[in-house]
């Protein structure tokens, strides 16, 4: 067997075969135009580090991810842009200007931006992040203002300011880069990539089908998952399997520092919470999207046609990916439409499939810890 046809039979085994017309559809498909092999990204040569903005909505999972970033020197965060999602927009940006001052980065600009979603009312949930967003977990007050300027303002200054440079890390809803999309379309082709935590291709945790970042702004998700620049979906597919457990929390303890402090009792919060409900861990959402952005091969991600479902009654904010690259064409014929053949769709999503969990969470608590 072919590497290729290999590739083909791995695909097929692990999502084909959940519907049977999407066997019909890969044999018509490896006929027509077979799929390249899953692609798993590389390391890029050292150099300097990477330039992002990351956009959040803390949250216990972005409080992890943002100590991760500032702790890991492969990148060097412009800002942090702020949305509502987890928490209210003032609750969020609360919470982002005292963990960057427990990080002691006050020099890294802090931007509020959107109060709420596009279209839709804002959903919160403190029902699983405590009322604060922070498992209740009191910060010292912050040693950080807030800037002045408009979180998509200042995402569009910066990527003028650094045409070509810049991955944007949304680790919430995607409102803030969408209104930047919309006030600048111009600054698309100057991105260098989106790194998205957020979607599934597999299941859902909010409903059935939605992931929560994509569920609380399925029209914004739309606009910056189809606005032409190069994508990274870093899903439920991916996270779900990043599960930090008792074992991590073990070596978290031995840890020392106000970070270290600050992080033991947010993660001590999320495994005792994911034991309520009969986990073994807590997923590890948003840092896997900062650990993604500072080394991809930590996943393995498929090229796509991702859509935003905008309307479904059970399926709103689902993230549904095209698997094979084409849909059937229908044309009238009498009073019936007649499949006439297939066409082809454009994929725009690098999704990631496959994740080096442990090796990921070994490389959290080593920047958490310092050792
Ligand atoms: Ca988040």
């Amino acid at each position: 067997m072919s590497a290729r046809s290999r590739t083909a039979e791995r695909s097929r085994r692990q999502f084909g075969s959940r519907v049977a017309r999407g066997a019909v559809f890969a044999a018509l498909f490896a006929l027509l135009c077979p799929p390249g092999p899953a692609a798993v990204a590389q390391n890029e040569p050292e150099g300097a580090p990477l330039p992002v903005i990351i956009d959040t909505d803390p949250g216990t999972d972005d409080a992890m991810a943002i100590l991760l970033a500032l702790a890991s020197p492969e990148l060097d965060v412009k800002a942090f842009t702020v949305v509502p999602g987890n928490v209210t927009a003032e609750q969020a940006l609360e919470n982002t200007l005292n963990l960057v001052s427990l990080a002691g980065r006050c020099d890294i600009p802090i931007a509020g931006g959107a109060q709420r979603p596009l279209a839709q009312r804002l959903i919160t949930a403190e029902f699983v992040h405590g009322e604060n967003g922070l498992g209740d977990i009191e910060l010292e007050p912050s040693s950080c203002s807030a800037d002045g300027r408009f979180a998509p303002d200042l995402i569009i200054e910066m990527i003028h300011r650094m045409p070509g440079e810049i991955t944007l890390v949304p680790i919430g809803p995607l409102t803030n880069i969408a209104l930047a999309l919309h006030k600048d379309p111009g600054i698309v082709p100057l991105v260098k990539e989106v790194v998205i935590m957020g979607g599934s291709i597999t299941e859902g945790n909010v409903t059935a089908v939605a992931e929560a970042n994509i569920y609380n702004d399925p029209e914004a998700a739309h606009a910056v998952f189809h606005a032409g620049w190069k994508v990274t979906m870093v899903g439920l597919d991916v996270t779900h399997r990043t599960n930090f457990g008792a074992e991590h929390l073990e070596r978290l303890a031995l840890a020392e520092g106000e970070v270290a402090d600050f992080a033991k009792r947010v993660m001590r919060f999320l495994v005792y919470l994911a034991a309520e409900f009969g986990a073994e861990g807590t997923p590890m959402h948003d840092p896997l999207a900062i650990g993604v952005a500072i080394d991809p091969s930590f996943v393995t991600t498929r090229h796509m046609r991702l859509d935003v479902e905008t309307r479904g009654e059970f399926t709103r904010g689902q993230t549904v990916g095209n698997r094979y690259s084409f849909v059937e064409r229908n044309e009238p014929e009498g009073d019936r439409l007649k499949m006439t053949g297939i066409d082809r769709v454009e994929p725009n999503a690098h999704v990631a499939v496959e994740v080096e969990a442990e090796r990921f969470l070994s490389f959290f608590l080593e920047r958490i810890t310092g050792f």
